[in-house]
């Protein structure tokens, strides 16, 4: 092995890369923690390419024709809350070979005992890891392949995803070192804002996820008004009125959930939501959250039913966002075969 080299961030542009899975309809949470933020950077006129990835989905069991509905309905869900298809890059993850070759090769790159500090696949395991999916325990190097194949220096994500980017970082140092390169980037997490991790309606202290069993836990982006506003009148609080400041939200998961809500949606901070409501009772709260989602989602889910109604047509737009993908990703993926010694001498055609 080489002697350890440092990598300056310096010689890579900015470049933004994140993904949802396809494993069921997207949520608020989907919608805070990461669509609505992927819709600011494009905005901002950072380089973004976001991705369905579809093969991190099949690490739990997928129905196949499921999986193709929802990634259509994933993409429309991207396009209806803001992204652009010109202007950002949106494609499904199997369409660009590059994320399973490199995973592969980061396989190779990651430790046992890197993986087996990772707390998602404890909680997505369950009791009966035996019984997971070899894919499961490797999510992560394929996650760090998602972003390298594309040299990405930032990963808007939410709060949950916060340890598989610090993996994704000791991956990349190590394949540095491991080859004596300055060939990957050290990316940077981006976890920004008052709704980075949005949890059960249910239960204060889990986070709303698309897979929870009860569908009460969360608020789907294809929920009707009618749904959200009952959802929300039907969330778990205490029966404490809501406090004067902040610090009377500690040890009350549940309220300050939906005062984070609350803040994510509209754009305040979570200080400017309680100064608001200080004494409010939830008989008051509630319906003064459910208005606000109602408004915030009711144009997305419109417009996500009208993109719906044409799937050639997502289908279209998804294969030319992989055509783009692939010619950032393929030479870079080239340059990683050239490192680590593989002959590439077959004509591609
Ligand atoms: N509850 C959440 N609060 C904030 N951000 C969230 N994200 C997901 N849930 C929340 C963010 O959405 C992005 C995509 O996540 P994902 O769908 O690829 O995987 P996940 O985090 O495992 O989401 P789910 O809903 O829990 O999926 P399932 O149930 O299939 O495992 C990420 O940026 C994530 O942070």
């Amino acid at each position: 092995m080489s002697e350890p080299v440092q990598t300056p961030q310096t010689k890579f542009a900015p470049r933004i890369f994140s993904g949802i899975q396809p494993s069921g309809g997207l949520t608020l949470g989907n919608y805070l923690g990461a669509l609505k933020r992927f819709v600011q950077k494009q905005d901002e006129g950072i380089e973004t390419i976001y991705c369905l990835v579809d093969m991190h989905a099949i690490t739990v069991w997928q129905d196949p024709e499921k999986l193709r509905q929802q990634t259509r309905e994933g993409a429309a869900a991207f396009i209806a809350a803001g992204i652009d298809p010109a202007r950002s890059i949106l494609f499904n993850q199997s369409q660009v070979s590059a994320h399973a070759e490199l995973a592969w090769i980061f396989n190779c790159v990651a430790r046992l005992g890197w993986m087996n500090r990772m707390t998602q696949f404890k909680d997505k395991a369950g009791k009966n890891a035996e019984a997971a999916s070899l894919g499961l325990y490797a999510y992560p190097a394929l996650m760090a392949a998602d972003i390298m194949a594309y040299h990405a220096t930032m990963v808007p994500v939410g709060e949950d995803q916060k340890q598989h980017l610090e993996l994704t970082r000791d991956i990349a140092i190590k394949f540095n070192n491991d080859f004596g390169v300055d060939f990957f980037p050290v990316v940077e997490p981006l976890i920004e804002g008052a709704a980075t991790r949005v949890m059960s309606l249910r239960d204060g202290t889990k986070k709303m996820s698309k897979s929870d069993p009860s569908d009460q836990s969360r608020i789907n982006l294809t929920d009707t008004a009618d749904m959200i506003a009952a959802k929300i009148r039907k969330a778990k609080t205490d029966p404490e009125p809501l406090p004067e400041t902040v610090e009377g939200l500690k040890d009350r998961p549940d309220a300050r959930n939906l005062v984070n809500i609350y803040a994510g949606l509209s754009d305040l901070t979570v200080d400017q939501v309680v100064a608001e409501f200080a004494g409010a009772q939830f008989g008051t709260f509630k319906p003064a959250l459910a208005d606000l989602a109602v408004a915030k989602l009711t144009p997305i889910t419109t417009e996500m039913n009208r993109l719906m109604q044409d799937p050639a047509e997502i289908d279209r737009i998804l294969g030319a966002g992989a055509e783009r993908a692939d010619t950032i990703a393929h030479p870079i993926l080239e340059q990683v075969y050239d490192i680590t010694g593989m002959i590439r001498s077959r004509r591609r055609g």
